[in-house]
C-alpha cells in the first residue's frame, strides 16, 4: 500500500502545472502585478487566443471549403498568398481590436502596420508576427508555426514607415513562437528563460509544459534547403562539404522555419538560411521572423548570427528587411562562422597575392 503522505503532494504537484496557464505565468516572471506586467500578460494571453483559433482551422483545414490554397494574390514579398495566411493574418488582428493593449501590428502579410486608433495612446505596443510560418505546408497537412515579437512603440508613425521600428533585435521585450504540430505548442520568452506550453483541447488552455528550456551546446543536426548549394556563398559549401564528410551530423529541414528550430532548441544543431544568388540577403525577414527567433535562442543558451555579425545587432533600413539567419546551439554557430572567416581571409590572401 502507497503512503498517504506523498499522494497528495503529487496530486497538488500535477494541479498547480495544470493551472500554470500562459497569463499566470508570465506574471510569475515578471514578479510583478504593475501596469507594465499586467499588459504583457494579456498581450500574451492574446496571442494564445489567436493561436487557438489559428489550431481550430488549421485541425479541420481539408474538410472546410475555402480554406487550402492560394488567392490568386501576391504579397509585398512578393510570394503568393495562400487562404491561410490571409485568415491567421486577420485573426491576429481581430484579437487585438479594442483590447487597449497593443497600438500597432505589423506582419509578413501587410505592406504597411495596421493601426487599432481606440488603442492608442493606451496601448503603446507594436506586435510583430508572421502569422502562418512554413505556408507551403499547410495544404500537405504538414507542421507550421507563427512568429511573435513585442516591441515597445516609440513614436506616432503616422506615414505608416514605422520608423520606430527600425531598430536592433535587442529592443525586443518578449518574442516566442507558436508550433502547430502533433500538439500544439507556444514558447515564449520575456527576457527571463524560455518556457514551453502546450494546448490541452479539453481545457482549451495553454498549460505550462516545460521551463527554462536551455539548447544543448553542441548537436548533431544541420538544417538548411541544400536544393539551394549552387546558389550558395563558398563558405557555406565549405561548411556543408565538412558535415557530409564528418561523422556525427544528420540533416533535417522541414520547410517550416519554426518546426525546425524548435527540434534544433531540444535536440541541438544549426539551422542556416543564407543569402543565395537570387537573394543576397536570404529569404527570412528580420523583424518577424529572425530577430524574434535569435532573441528566444540567446535565451536558451543559443546563438544566432547572420555569418559575420550577432543577429541580434542587425539594425534594419526597412520593415520587411531581410538577412541571412546562422542559429542554434552555439558550438555549432562558431563552425559555421569559422568557415565564413576562412573563406574572407583566403580571399584577402589571395587579392594581394594577384592584384588585379
Ligand atoms: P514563409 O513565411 O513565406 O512561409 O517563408 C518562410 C519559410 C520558412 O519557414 C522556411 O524555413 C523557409 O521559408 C523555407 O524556404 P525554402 O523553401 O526556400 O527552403
Ligand atoms: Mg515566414
Amino acid at each position: 500500500m502507497t503512503t498517504n503522505t506523498e499522494q497528495p503532494s503529487a496530486r497538488e504537484h500535477t494541479l498547480d502545472r495544470d493551472c500554470t496557464t500562459l497569463s499566470r505565468h508570465v506574471l510569475q516572471q515578471l514578479q510583478s502585478f504593475s501596469s507594465e506586467a499586467r499588459d504583457l500578460s494579456a498581450i500574451v494571453d492574446r496571442i494564445a487566443l489567436a493561436a487557438k483559433l489559428i489550431y481550430r482551422r488549421l485541425s479541420r483545414a481539408g474538410l472546410m471549403a475555402g480554406t487550402l490554397g492560394f488567392t490568386g494574390e501576391v504579397n509585398v514579398q512578393g510570394e503568393s498568398v495562400k487562404k491561410m495566411d490571409v485568415y491567421a493574418n486577420e485573426v491576429f488582428i481581430s484579437v487585438f481590436k479594442q483590447s487597449g493593449l497593443v497600438c500597432r501590428l505589423a506582419s509578413e502579410e501587410m505592406e504597411k502596420p495596421y493601426y487599432i486608433p481606440e488603442n492608442c495612446p493606451l496601448g503603446r505596443y507594436t506586435l510583430l508576427y508572421d502569422p502562418i510560418d512554413g505556408s507551403s505546408n499547410v495544404d500537405i497537412n504538414l507542421n507550421v508555426g507563427s512568429i511573435f515579437s513585442i516591441r515597445q512603440q516609440e513614436g506616432d508613425d503616422l506615414d505608416g514607415e514605422a520608423k520606430d521600428l527600425l531598430q536592433n533585435g535587442r529592443q525586443q521585450i518578449a518574442a516566442g513562437y507558436v508550433l502547430y504540430g502533433p500538439s500544439t505548442m507556444l514558447v515564449y520568452s520575456i527576457g527571463h528563460g524560455v518556457h514551453s506550453f502546450i494546448l490541452d483541447p479539453s481545457l482549451g488552455e495553454f498549460i505550462l509544459s516545460q521551463e527554462n528550456i536551455k539548447i544543448p551546446k553542441h548537436g548533431p543536426i544541420y538544417s538548411t534547403n541544400e536544393g539551394n548549394f549552387w546558389q550558395w556563398e563558398e563558405s557555406i559549401r565549405d561548411y556543408t562539404r565538412y558535415v557530409h564528410r564528418h561523422e556525427g551530423y544528420t540533416a533535417r529541414y522541414s520547410g517550416a522555419l519554426v518546426g525546425d528550430i524548435h527540434r534544433i532548441l531540444m535536440q541541438g544543431g544549426v539551422f542556416l538560411y543564407p543569402g543565395t544568388v537570387k537573394n543576397p540577403q536570404g529569404k527570412l525577414r528580420l523583424l518577424y521572423e529572425t530577430a524574434p527567433l535569435a532573441f528566444l535562442l540567446e535565451q536558451a543558451g543559443g546563438r544566432a548570427s547572420t555569418g559575420t555579425q550577432n543577429l541580434l545587432d542587425v539594425v534594419p533600413d526597412k520593415l520587411h528587411a531581410r538577412t541571412p539567419l546562422v542559429i542554434g546551439s552555439p558550438e555549432n554557430v562558431t563552425l559555421v562562422e569559422s568557415f565564413i572567416q576562412d573563406r574572407a581571409r583566403r580571399d584577402v590572401e589571395d587579392s594581394v597575392a594577384s592584384p588585379s
